[in-house]
């Protein structure tokens, strides 16, 4: 345990109450080393109140609190704070039970003065870089809108391996230096130390929260996923759609343009996505590039980064005119000069990401994890060439996969296979 220093802070006991889960009368499973002497004084924070209590040393106490397990007897009470890495947490004690067995009066501990100690708490479920939770997406004002679409029902179950619903909940659950947002509502944005520059303060980002996904209804699912993307579009911010499997791309997309109008889409992928059905079906993960390609408003249609593509639908980008680039292309020209020669200039841009165009190895929690993809940087670099091609009005981030490490691996040593086969043979 790390030492502690409190400042009388005023929260409401049903605040209070909500926040760590319930009300207690003992200190069983309260550590020793946070107990310590019952502060000689403590004035409520509000003694007009029923609610008002204060926080004194590592002590809080209320006025009264009306506890419907005690009969609904109003009481005055005496609690302990407990913090564990980072979180605070409560257990109250009635005054007129022994308080101090457990706690040493010789024990000084540092900080219990009455320091600020900051916010006590923060949200169990974690948002996207830290940024404020939006539930009415009416009421969206923000610069960027986060927007989590937990779905895998467009992986070609059973050829592929599902997993992709998680990716919203394993992106919000990292820790990047993009975490805090001010008291204004603004991000506080992230240093740099490479440019020495601190970037993205002061935006203001907004986690939208996640599509309700319709289990085994895609029309549905997709119809929510477009009516949220258009409604986070038309409040005026960028939608960063964060999947899922690649099927929502299709969905968003169209979202996004419903409110702009003509976009022009950039999609980056170790495949193309290009095919006009897979097994009879249009909207899963395989075939929603072509869906986006083929709605009125996509003005034009780049994709880079190819590598495991099949021959029809190398055939069929060719046939109706997609710019497109392999991976090798990247390796050889560079990204920016690939951007430079495949990507004009456009008014509005959606890009469509899916990180298996990283290297396997870089990404091995992916869907289908391809080996000889290229670099972090290098797509860092393609993305930034991109940036400067047009207003992006939204993008995605897709097949981020749960616990498929074995699978990189194994599609590594297939394609070893096949290329080398292909070495031997040709
Ligand atoms: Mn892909």
């Amino acid at each position: 345990m790390g030492e502690y220093s409190m400042s009388t802070q005023s929260v409401s006991v049903p605040d209070l109450i909500r926040l760590v889960g319930g009300v207690t009368d003992t200190f069983e499973d309260v550590p020793d080393v946070v107990l310590v002497p019952p502060q000689p004084a403590i004035t409520s924070a509000n003694p007009n109140s029923t609610d008002g209590m204060t926080i004194s040393g590592r002590f809080m106490s209320f006025s009264s609190l009306y506890e419907p397990s005690r009969g609904g007897a109003t009481n005055p009470l005496r609690g302990c704070v407990r913090i564990v890495d980072g979180y605070t947490m409560m257990q109250t004690h009635w005054q007129d039970r022994p308080l101090v067995e457990r706690a040493s009066e010789e024990v000084g501990m540092p900080g219990d003065a009455e320091q600020p100690v900051g916010p006590l708490t923060r949200s169990a479920t974690r948002t996207f870089f830290g940024a404020p939770a939006v539930d009415d997406l009416d009421r969206l004002d923000a610069r960027v809108g986060f927007l989590g679409v937990p779905t895998d029902q467009g992986v070609i179950i059973p050829f592929i391996r599902s997993g992709a619903f998680a990716g919203p909940r394993l992106v919000r659950e990292t820790r990047t230096r993009l975490r805090e947002t001010r008291p204004d509502g603004a991000s506080a944005g992230w240093f740099d130390i490479e440019t020495e520059r601190h970037y993205l303060e002061g935006v203001r980002l907004a986690d939208c929260g996640d599509v309700l996904i319709a289990g085994g209804d895609m029309p549905l699912s997709q119809a929510r996923t477009t009516a949220a993307a258009r409604k986070i579009a038309e409040r005026g911010a960028m939608v960063v759609a964060v999947g899922g499997d690649h099927s929502i791309s299709f969905p968003v997309g169209r979202g996004v343009a419903e409110a702009h109008g003509m976009v022009d889409v950039v999609h980056i992928d170790a495949h193309p996505d290009f095919a006009d059905s897979i097994y009879g079906s249009k909207l899963q993960h395989g075939s929603q590039l072509r869906r986006l390609f083929e709605l009125p408003s996509t003005k034009r249609f780049t994709a880079l980064g190819l590598r495991s593509v099949d021959r029809d639908q190398y055939e069929d980008m060719k046939r109706l005119g997609v710019g497109f680039a392999s991976t090798r292309a990247i390796l050889e020209e560079g990204p920016r000069a690939v951007v430079e020669r495949l990507v004009q200039p456009a008014d509005k841009l959606y890009v469509s990401i899916d990180i298996d165009v990283l290297d396997s190895g870089l990404v091995p929690g992916t869907t289908l994890p391809e080996p000889g993809g290229i670099s972090y940087r290098q797509l860092r670099e393609l993305l930034a060439a991109i940036a400067t091609k047009g207003q992006i009005v939204g993008f995605d981030v897709v097949e981020t996969s749960a616990a498929q490490a074995d699978l990189a691996t194994a599609m590594t040593s297939a394609w070893l296979i096949i290329h080398f086969l292909t070495a031997i043979l040709s």
